[in-house]
């Protein structure tokens, strides 16, 4: 008899709905399918009108059974689908006895864990179902169902594939060398290999770096003087009048985010407290958690109010710090200044900041919260700047998966330097070793137990 427990859990949302299921996996489902009906058999994938009944033979609800039979099945264990109505008392009455006819409560992600230990699904594709139903945006919810389908995996498998192959030549040679009288580590064939997979295990981090952003976004933070538009400009790229403006300087006290998609990408947006010295204690530390989102950001928005005519480099400096040099102590390329109030000052005005900036390589986006003038070219700046493409076919991806590529193009690196500059073979056949098992963490091909606790205790429970 096996000892695999069969648990069981609701599998869509707890509510008032048409339909609710509950899901069961394991070797005791069907009994309990049999039980539950007084049904005395079910056939696989077939659906069967049925009444579930509690210990005394009373009527809990009624609907739909549906039975997979092991391996067929998503966790490739025997699964009873109980498809009852969609009321809150009555999924946990019908739950409640399927617990007394022996199944047990399943934990977070339980269910795609034993899709896994049974091979149904490798980690990415996992991982792309948690994703798939968390998904932000339209465009990383298809990513996701992109990597479900095994898109992601199957690149991974395809340079493993190559990767192996290398490996085992390497080692070859080093086991049989002067076979044929011929330099293995000289004569070009390690090399080219090693180096075509370099190739296509960049463009494969490129993917994935788009697959990351996709997934979890960016936070970008506005900051500046009070009374610039940081409010307004919050109010504008969400669409909807989300913080208070005023003409009063110092109105926004506390931070405040909000989520936003735009061009396919979820932008966590934080609006502050204006930046000024003040004796106001509670200004003061809205000004402090302004600070604390700002050294946070992936992205600084500095906002600044072109009326008052004010360079905006200076007020960079004033506002970030400086770095020995005297300019702004930030990272051009995580500094977006933005000059708001565009329909307040002319043409010519603007043409000498802008050459300044220029440069200085910090890039400028001008832009009218009153009018809407230049917020387009705002959004598409945005994208720009945290290196936001996306292919058609796209595939989503976690920072672990970012993790694995980057350690595994190390070492292939480091077996390419073995290669080149000291033909040490061993080293080669080491270096090519860890990169195959850092490239396997992402299927879950090596992975720590720990790790897959983290992983599928993060999803929810009934999935
Ligand atoms: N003419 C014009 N006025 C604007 C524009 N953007 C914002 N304002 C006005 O500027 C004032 C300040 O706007 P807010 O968005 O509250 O400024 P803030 O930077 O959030 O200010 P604090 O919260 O005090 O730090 C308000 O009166 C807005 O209506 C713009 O593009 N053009
Ligand atoms: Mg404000």
């Amino acid at each position: 008899m096996s000892n695999v427990k069969t648990i069981a859990a609701i599998a869509t949302p707890l509510g008032r709905g048409g339909v609710g299921i509950i899901r069961l996996s394991g070797p005791k489902a069907y009994d309990i399918a049999c039980q539950l009906t007084s049904k005395k058999s079910f056939t696989p994938r077939l659906a069967i009108f049925c009444r579930f009944y509690n210990h005394q033979h009373n009527i809990i609800d009624e609907g739909l059974v549906l039975y997979f039979k092991a391996p067929y099945s998503f966790t490739g264990e025997d699964v009873i689908e109980l498809q009852g109505h969609g009321g809150i008392i009555l999924q946990n009455q019908l739950l409640a006895r399927v617990f007394e006819l022996g199944a047990h409560q399943a934990q977070p992600g339980e269910f795609s864990y034993r899709a896994f230990e049974n091979d149904k699904l490798d980690l990415l594709q996992a991982e792309a179902i948690a994703d798939a139903i968390d998904a932000t945006s339209a465009a990383a919810a298809s990513s996701a169902i992109r990597s479900l389908t095994g898109q992601f995996s199957n690149k991974i498998n395809d340079i493993l594939e190559s990767l192996i192959e290398l490996r085992l030549y390497v080692e070859a040679s080093i086991d049989f060398p002067d076979e044929d009288d011929v330099d293995f580590l000289n004569d070009g064939v390690i090399e080219n290999k090693l180096a075509s997979i370099q190739d296509r295990l960049k463009t494969i981090l490129a993917t994935a770096q788009q697959g990351q952003l996709l997934r979890d976004g960016v936070h970008v933070v506005l900051a500046g003087r009070p009374n610039a538009g940081k409010s307004s400009l919050l109010n504008s790229l969400a669409g909807q009048e989300r913080a208070i403006v005023t003409d009063v300087a110092g109105t926004t006290r506390d931070t405040l985010q909000e989520s936003i998609v735009l061009n396919g990408l979820t932008i966590h947006l934080t609006d502050t407290a204006g930046l000024r010295d003040t004796t106001d204690a509670v200004e003061r530390i809205g000004i402090e958690r302004a600070r604390t989102a700002i050294h946070q950001a992936d992205l600084l928005v500095l906002v600044h109010d072109l009326s008052r005519q004010a360079d905006p480099l200076e007020l960079a400096t004033e506002l970030f710090g400086e770095t020995e040099t005297g300019v702004p102590n930030y990272n051009p390329s995580k500094l977006l200044i933005i000059g708001n109030k565009r329909d307040l000052i002319e043409q010519q005005q603007l043409s000498s900041i802008i050459d300044k900036l220029q440069v200085s390589g910090y890039d400028q986006v001008n832009v009218s919260c009153e009018t809407s003038q230049g917020i387009d070219t705002l959004i598409n700046t945005l994208c720009d700047k945290v290196g936001f493409h996306p292919p058609e076919n796209s595939l989503i991806a976690r920072t672990r998966h970012l993790d694995a590529l980057r350690r595994t193009q190390q070492h292939l690196q480091d077996a390419y330097l073995q290669l080149v500059d000291y033909q040490a073979g061993e080293l080669v056949a080491e270096s090519l070793r860890q990169a195959q098992y850092s490239l396997g963490e992402i299927t879950g091909e090596f992975s720590a137990d720990d790790l897959l606790g983290k992983i599928f205790g993060s999803f929810c429970i009934g999935k």
